[in-house]
């Protein structure tokens, strides 16, 4: 049978805001694996993009999310990949429902750990996913 042909995807991520710093992990997924991101996934059927944030944040870190923001959106290509893809990516900004709650890898087979940096171009982990990459370069800052 013939494969389908691919279509683009939609990821929603989160600024996860604590104070100065931002939640970033370690990718051991195919796509950007080694690199630090945020938490997040993909969009399912029906949910908002704050629904689908606090889920995602939820499955990957146990995190209950607080108040929410969309904050932009970029068009991610990775078609040197194995598997070729195409994300549109929602960023949203949050706060912590608990600010006192601790981040868990509850996906170890995805992501090596969870922890707060802070934001400041010469302090945040390297490398950093490419497409969060450029936003540091371009001088974004996801604090409001
Ligand atoms: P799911 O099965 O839980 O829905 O998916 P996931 O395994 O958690 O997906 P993901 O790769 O973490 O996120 C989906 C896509 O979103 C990712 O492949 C590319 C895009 N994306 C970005 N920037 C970021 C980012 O900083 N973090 C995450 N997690 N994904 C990002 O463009
Ligand atoms: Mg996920
Ligand atoms: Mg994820």
């Amino acid at each position: 049978m013939e494969e389908a042909k691919p279509v683009p995807q939609v990821g929603v991520v989160v600024f996860v805001l604590k104070g100065k710093s931002v939640l970033l992990g370690r990718r051991l997924s195919s796509i950007g694996a080694s690199t630090f991101a945020l938490p997040g996934g993909h969009l399912e059927f029906g949910e908002s993009f704050e629904e689908c944030g606090a889920r995602e944040l939820k499955e990957e870190t146990g995190l209950e999310m607080g108040k929410a923001e969309y904050i932009t959106v970029t068009n991610n290509l990775f078609l040197d990949q194995p598997k070729p893809a195409h994300y549109v990516t929602i960023f949203l900004r949050a706060a912590l429902a608990d600010p006192d709650q601790l981040p868990q890898n509850l996906e170890p087979n995805k992501c090596d750990g969870w922890e707060w940096y802070e934001w400041d171009k010469d302090k945040l982990p390297q490398p950093l996913f490419w497409p969060l990459d450029q936003m540091v370069r371009s001088g974004f800052n996801p604090f409001p």
